[in-house]
Parts: structure tokens; C-alpha cells; sequence
């Protein structure tokens, strides 16, 4: 029986990877950890009976205990750590949003466990840091995104030397056919139909600016310690290829399916295995198109700056999440128009002096710092 943890149980990566579970054989769930959702969470622990639960903050631990008798209730950043060194689980599933995992998942690590990666931040923000962790303790970090799934479901393992050069597929969002003149009027309702995937709204804007897909280059680098040279972005309207690999010899493999994140979650709970597991809609190869394109960096600024970001490392890429973060919120409420959203972000990288090196707490500093400056 292998045993899983989930942060951020209560979350749409976290939901998933429950119902992935409920149809694989052998899989238990040993703890589950979510910010606010008490409510779902006091279901899932009904239906799962983990033997620990994190939550937030410690104001709900007595409404679970009354409920859960010998439910252990850990809290804060500090019981996500400790449930991290712990030895009962194997499967260390990272599905929360933003920083409050960061230290967790490094304790992970160093704790041997393996990690299924669903979290942004921890390769955009810490990745020099974490792969370096990683490395030394001999671990692979098994990613849970689409693409990432899908480059390692084409190298067939990590260590595969054949491998010459990796495409992440982007569906290019819904401003792939429409004018810079265009954009400048987009409203937040025209930024969230989004043509392919079902996600949440932040997400949904940064890959109508393409920082989304630049943060995937980011953490690609990371996974399969590739030069950013050769990672390449293609636009692919019709999201059936999740990503590529080229190989010495010239050929390419890619790997395909339904856009559903159930089969990368469940990939990378069974990995390097495959498993019938949930059933997902059919895929219908007949009478489909493919099409690729090179990415337009005039009309997409912000994939263009996230790369040399990214190749300047330090915290240039803390900096750049967390002034993206700030400006789509500001978008979201409608207080700016949507290419304010890129200028807001290239003026904080203008204005921002890089660390080399960075030290974690330099991170969260640097986090921090640019969330007050324009707040
Ligand atoms: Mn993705």
C-alpha cells in the first residue's frame, strides 16, 4: 500500500488527485493539509481517513477533534515541515498555492520521499535551491503539469541521453488570433474564456500573457536540467499534443490525449508505471489538426522578459511571480486594463537589482518586498 500526502487537498489539483485515487488499487491517504475549506476537508476526512490533517491556522483544530477523536491536527508552516520528516507516507503530493509548502517540500526531499509537483512557485522562485537539494539526495521531482508530464512521459525516465531538445506546447490562449489594439480594450470576462482548459482565473490570465508558459520553461530547466537554449515554446491551438521531445537522431516523440489533468496526476502517482486507473473521455485521433507555431514576442511581451528573467536567476523570477501576481488581481477586480498588467511588471523588473545566489529567507524577502511596493 503506498501512502500518499496531499497539500492542498481541498484545491482543483487536490480534488483530482482524490478521485485518481478512489480507482487506483494500493493507495491510501495518509494526510491531507488545506488553507480555509474546513468544510470539504471534514469530508474528505469522512470518505479517506487519513491519520493526520494540516490546517492553516489553529482556530478549527477543536471543531475537527470534537468530530475526529484520533485525528492527529497538525497547523501552520511548521506542521506542514513536520508532517514532511515523518516516515509513514510515500508520496509527497504538492497541490497548494504560492510559498507555504516551500520549506515542506525541501524537507521532503531531504526525507527521500517522492514528490509529485503541482506547485509553481517552488521551481519559479526556488528552483536553483531545490534542484540543488534534490540532487544531492538522489531524487527525481516527479512533475503533475500537463507538459511537464508529458516531456517525461517521452523521455520514458530522467536519465534518458538520447534527448536533445524539449517543445512545451501552448494552446497560446484567447488572444492567440487578436491585435496588441485589440487587447488594450480586453475586459477580465474576455481574459477568462479560455478556448481548452477548465482552470481558475489566475492561471487562466497568465496564459492569455504567456508568463505561464515562460514559468513552465522555468521549471522544465529544473525537472530535466536542460540549458534554456533547448526549450523551446510552440503555440498549438488545438491543446492534443501536451508536449515534445526531439532526440539525436532527429526524430520527435510527443505525447497526446484528452486535455485532462487526471491522467498527469495519476502519471505521477504511479510513475514509471501505467495504470488503466480513472477512466477519462476518449480520445478521438480521427478527423483531428495539428498545428504549431512559433511564439509572436512582439504581441507576447511577458513570455520574452520571464526567459531573460529566468536565464539572469537570483530572485529575478520571485520578483517578476509575485509583481504578475499582484497586477492579474488588480486586473481581476478591474481597478487596471489588461496590458497594464505588463507594464506594471516591467517597470518593477527595471526597477529591481538582482541577488545571485539567493538564500531562501532573500526569497520570501523578496516576495514580500515587491507585494508591499505596489500593493
Ligand atoms: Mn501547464
Amino acid at each position: 500500500m503506498k501512502q500518499v500526502v496531499i497539500l492542498g487537498s481541498t484545491g482543483s489539483i487536490g480534488t483530482q488527485a482524490l478521485e485518481v485515487i478512489d480507482k487506483l488499487d494500493d493507495y491510501g491517504v495518509y494526510a491531507l493539509s488545506c488553507g480555509k475549506n474546513i468544510k470539504l476537508l471534514k469530508e474528505q476526512i469522512k470518505k479517506y481517513s487519513p491519520k493526520v490533517v494540516c490546517i492553516e491556522d489553529s482556530s478549527s483544530i477543536k471543531e475537527i477533534k470534537d468530530e475526529f477523536k484520533n485525528l492527529e491536527v497538525l497547523y501552520g508552516i511548521d506542521g506542514l515541515v513536520e508532517l514532511a520528516k515523518r516516515s509513514n507516507y510515500d508520496i509527497f503530493l504538492v497541490a497548494t498555492n504560492g510559498v507555504v509548502a516551500l520549506r515542506a517540500t525541501i524537507e521532503a526531499i531531504k526525507n527521500k520521499k517522492q514528490i509529485a509537483l503541482a506547485n509553481k512557485e517552488t521551481l519559479v522562485m526556488a528552483g536553483e535551491i531545490v534542484s540543488k537539494i534534490a540532487k544531492e539526495n538522489n531524487i527525481n521531482i516527479i512533475p503533475v503539469d500537463s507538459e511537464h508530464s508529458a516531456v517525461l512521459q517521452c523521455l520514458g525516465d530522467f536519465d534518458n541521453k538520447f534527448s536533445k531538445r524539449l517543445y512545451l506546447t501552448a494552446s497560446g490562449g484567447p488572444f492567440l488570433n487578436n491585435s496588441r489594439k485589440d487587447m488594450e480594450k480586453f475586459s477580465a470576462s474576455d481574459a477568462l474564456k479560455h478556448p481548452r482548459w477548465n482552470m481558475g482565473k489566475k492561471i487562466t490570465i497568465d496564459c492569455s500573457t504567456l508568463v505561464n508558459k515562460g514559468f513552465e520553461v522555468i521549471e522544465a530547466h529544473y525537472l530535466f536540467d536542460y540549458d534554456y537554449e533547448n526549450i523551446k515554446v510552440v503555440i498549438h491551438p488545438q491543446s492534443l499534443v501536451h508536449s515534445m521531445v526531439e532526440f539525436v537522431d532527429g526524430s520527435f516523440i510527443a505525447q497526446m490525449g484528452v486535455a485532462s489533468m487526471h491522467i498527469p496526476i495519476q502519471y505521477a502517482l504511479t510513475y514509471p508505471k501505467r495504470v488503466e486507473g480513472i477512466k477519462t473521455d476518449s480520445f478521438d485521433i480521427f478527423n483531428q489538426k495539428l498545428e504549431f507555431y512559433k511564439p509572436d514576442y512582439d504581441k507576447f511581451p511577458l513570455l520574452k522578459l520571464t526567459l531573460d528573467c529566468a536565464k539572469k536567476g537570483g530572485i529575478m523570477n520571485t520578483v517578476l511571480n509575485a509583481a504578475n501576481e499582484v497586477a492579474v488581481y488588480k486586473f481581476l477586480r478591474g481597478e487596471i486594463k489588461f496590458l497594464d498588467i505588463e507594464k506594471i511588471i516591467f517597470k518593477t523588473i527595471e526597477d529591481t537589482k538582482n541577488i545571485i545566489n539567493p538564500s531562501l529567507d532573500e526569497i520570501f524577502e523578496a516576495d514580500k518586498l515587491t507585494r508591499i511596493k505596489l500593493k
